[in-house]
């Protein structure tokens, strides 16, 4: 609904239990037309067949497919609607409305507007339009349109401003009707950043867009739309912010506002404000929304005899309260994501104060949740409640980015198993419409560093392609404005950071895209992002210079390595110049080949031999004839071997060697940051040291990726120690609890210890090669693939392994089975159940203690 393409691609999954199926032809059917036989092998985003929509266009798409050559087709599937939105700025005729309401105190309050109209007839389909400029809710007739949260969501305003198309046909009245809105900051005007932040970042003013179109049955189209006539109130939000916290004044309620009967004679007028259409676009991916309801897990008395309630997961979202009292009670709602001595442990919420106030009405039962703040927290206290708390009374909405799960892990070790649904959380909390670095203090930006380093783990998890598309779009939009890849997207500049090329993070407009590509096969997102990439490659590539090593300009490093000064994160052991100049390989690297995929033959030369002098620089500067390297740190071997920077079999394996030394000498804890914490165990694998990347996954000592679960943390940190081994929280002023960033090696935990991985772009064709080790007996990891369910499960007992391994339809893969007589072999669509000779996790703790040389 509301598709912004004229010719969108199609998808479709066979459903089929034969084994060895796969497609060699497919037709796809629009309105009841079949446009053709296509051989191909493809099911996943598959050009459109017919001619391209307009604006407003609905088809119903069908397919059917073919198999071995022989057979006749399978029956056409049942169709899907595909309606295109507003494909044209033309076809916007609503204004922008901002209300006539007196300036009030910061956080300023949500406004009201509403507009009644008659339908002269039956309406056969309505379709509703909108969007603003700060944050917005729609109602129609008293209830409300969709189901969004926070819309239209964070994007890059001044270059792309997302709107929603709402099929509102069920909610049309005959005769009178009535539109209504409220509308907030938000990002656009509301307090944003660190360190103070700003306000009114992207204007003074907020408004609301909406355009109503009716098609009466008598074939004759009315749009009823944001323009003069409108009215205006304040609303009972008395005051809202992002990180402040909604306050709620139910006395100010006006019931009945947004529906018929309604007088409206003391509202106030509006006044159009300007928005430029051109910079509409509909959105790519899901919206936000409530997801999941949880209730607390414990009502606790805290020592100063508050009331906390534990939800016992940390998460972004708010409240929402059923409630019973008399009017004008003041009940109060506090979040944090910790406690501290028993009592919220607020001070990582720096000046995010995170407070909710709803004063009740004293109208029987009132249930309420904030519509247009969102906090992260795993308690929350409660102040100012009518008598004891019930089950039921307070439980927490969870908002998240509304995406499709694609992918699960479980073992044998309830740890680890907790850990990945660690990750799995600090992804839900910050997969919040733009990929945020947490959900909970007074910062919840799209830091590029961030995301560059998990894509990959969040592709496995969830669909998030469509998200990312639209961050994507707007990186694209800021990078040609500020004339690089700002640290983070959408940009704000709080004076703090420099608009200069930064490594690990700017690399994020290379890395991301490509990412992506490998896990979904989408070329059509890398040559939208072309442009983009080649920017970055290019600018990196000047600051490079003839030397070709990226050595100079602002740079963040292998961030928070562990022995950094708790208010200097940045002061890493590995070199930044290192860790720039290995990006300044990989990307060019990534933009050769992207270019030789969009058949750009000349930049796909030019790069490679770009990527190639850059390598050479690196060895000449950074490593060691034997194969050491200048920072002789766990990080630098990471990227070196990672990235393939190092020529030379024997080198490779020297470089391989001291890693494991390395890991070794420091315990097997984690001595790495944000760029070498992703890395370290596919480079331990890489080099044959599978049992000591199985020490440091199962680490529990601090620093490590366990470290955090055996101190019962939900979600993944953002320092390794963010609570001490003491207890107490970390003393840093930069200290979240919701950070995904060093949760990235999930990646490698699906694609290593399960043993489930691409082997080419989309997963048409899979790399199944478990490695199991340490204590684990069992693992099992499934993946939603654009072709359906793969799914790698192992067990191991008595001297055997038993692989069962599970790949859809139309898909092939490389099974890795050391101990197998066949070993590698390939499988086709099926399930496939194979046994080996192989040690037991037992075993597996002798080599623990002492370690195999290494080949
Ligand atoms: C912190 C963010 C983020 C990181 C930057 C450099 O403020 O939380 O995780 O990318 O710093």
């Amino acid at each position: 609904m509301g598709i912004g393409l004229a010719r969108p691609r199609i998808s479709w999954n066979v459903a089929t239990s034969n084994p060895g199926w796969a497609q060699t032809a497919y037709e796809i059917q629009l309105d009841g037309v079949p446009q053709g036989r296509v051989a191909s092998a493809d099911s996943h985003l598959r050009a459109w067949p017919g001619s391209p929509l307009g604006s407003r266009d609905r088809r119903a798409v069908a397919v059917r497919v073919w198999g071995a050559e022989q057979a006749p087709p399978t029956a056409w599937s049942d169709p899907v609607v595909v309606e295109a939105g507003l494909l044209e700025p033309a076809d916007w005729t609503a204004a922008m409305i901002a209300p006539d309401l007196p300036e009030a105190e910061l956080p300023r309050p949500a406004a009201l507007l509403r507009h009644g109209f008659s339908l002269r007839g039956p309406v056969v389909a309505a379709r509703l339009y909108s969007t603003a400029h700060g944050v917005y809710e729609l109602e129609l007739n008293g209830s409300r349109v969709g189901d969004d949260v926070l819309a239209p969501g964070w994007t890059s305003y001044g270059h792309r401003l997302r709107y929603r198309t709402h099929d509102v046909t069920a909610l049309l009245s005959d005769g009178d009707n009535v539109l209504g809105g409220w509308l907030a900051d938000g990002w656009y005007r509301g307090r944003v950043g660190f360190e103070g932040g700003r306000r009114h970042v992207y204007g003074d003013e907020i408004g609301l867009v909406a355009q109503l179109e009716l098609r009466y049955q008598d074939g004759t189209v009315e749009t009823v739309a944001t323009g003069a006539g409108w009215r205006s109130a304040p609303s009972p939000i008395a005051s809202v912010g992002l990180y402040e916290g909604e306050r709620h004044d139910a006395r100010k309620n006006q019931p009945g506002w947004s529906a018929p009967g309604f007088d409206d004679t003391s509202w106030q007028s509006v006044h159009a404000i300007p928005y430029d259409p051109e910079t509409l676009v509909a959105p790519t991916g899901p919206p936000v929304r409530g997801v999941e309801i949880i209730e607390p897990v414990e009502v606790l008395t805290s020592p100063s005899g508050k009331t906390i309630l534990d939800f016992g997961q940390n998460i972004a979202g708010r409240l929402r309260i059923t409630v019973r009292g008399e009017t004008g009670r003041v009940i109060t709602l506090r979040h944090a994501e910790v406690l501290e001595h028993g009592e919220l442990g607020v001070r990582p919420l720096r000046t995010a104060t995170s407070v909710d106030t709803y004063i009740l009405s004293g109208d029987g039962t009132e249930v309420w949740e904030p519509r247009f703040t969102l906090h992260g927290f795993r308690y929350a206290q409660v102040d100012g409640w009518p008598g004891e708390l019930a089950t039921g009374d307070v439980v927490a909405v969870v908002c998240q980015t509304d995406m499709e799960r694609s992918g699960w892990f479980t073992s044998s070790d309830p740890l680890l198993d907790r850990f990945h649904d660690n990750v799995l959380w600090s992804m839900r909390g910050n997969f919040v419409d733009i990929p945020t670095d947490c959900p909970q203090r007074d910062e919840r930006m799209g830091w590029t560093g961030d995301i560059q380093v998990f894509a990959p783990t969040a592709a496995y998890l969830y669909s998030c392609t469509g998200m990312l598309e639209s961050w994507l779009a707007d990186l694209a939009a800021e990078q040609e404005q500020y004339g690089t890849v700002p640290v983070y997207v959408p940009w704000i500049d709080l004076g703090i950071f420099p608009t200069e090329p930064t490594a690990a993070w700017g690399d994020a407009a290379v890395i991301v895209p490509w990412t992506l590509y490998e896990r979904t096969g989408d070329v059509e997102l890398l040559s939208r992002q072309y442009s983009s990439m080649k920017a970055w490659v290019d600018q990196i590539t000047e600051r490079a210079g003839d030397a070709h090593l990226w050595d100079s300009g602002f740079q963040l490093g292998d961030w928070l390595d562990p022995t950094a000064p708790p208010e200097r994160p940045a002061e890493a052991r590995t070199d930044p110049a290192l860790v720039a100049s290995a990006y300044l390989v990989r990307c060019t690297t990534i933009l050769a080949d992207t270019a030789a995929l969009l058949d750009r033959a000349d930049d796909a030369l030019r790069y490679k031999d770009l990527a190639e002098r850059a390598r050479e620089a690196f060895d000449t500067e950074f490593l060691s004839s034997s194969g050491r390297m200048a920072s002789d740190t766990q990080t630098a071997y990471a990227l070196g071997l990672q990235f393939d920077l190092i020529e030379g079999a024997d080198r490779r394996a020297r470089a391989g060697r001291r890693l494991v030394e390395l890991v070794r000498a420091g315990g097997h804890r984690i001595a790495t940051g944000f760029v070498g914490t992703p890395l370290v165990c596919d480079a331990l694998t890489s080099v044959g040291a599978i049992d000591d990347a199985y020490q440091l996954l199962l680490q529990t000592e601090c620093p490590s990726w366990l470290y955090a679960v055996t101190m019962g943390g939900t979600t993944v940190w953002e320092r390794w120690d963010s609570i001490l081994p003491d207890g107490s929280i970390h003393p840093g002023e930069m200290t979240s609890f919701n950070h995904y960033a060093l949760g990235a090696v999930a990646d490698w935990i699906h694609r290593t210890v399960a043993g489930l991985a691409p082997g080419s772009p989309g997963y048409r064709h899979m790399i199944i090669q478990p490695l199991p080790g340490g204590r684990l007996t069992q693992a099992r990891a499934a993946h939603l693939t654009p072709y359906g369910l793969a799914e790698v499960s192992w067990e191991r007992a008595h001297g055997e392994l038993e692989l069962t391994v599970q790949i859809p339809p139309s898909t092939t893969a490389t099974v890795h089975l050391p101990g197998h007589p066949d070993d590698p072999f390939e499988i086709t669509a099926g399930t496939h159940r194979f046994t080996c000779p192989f040690r037991d996790a037992d075993d597996d703790r002798v080599i623990t203690a002492n370690p195999a040389p290494l080949g």
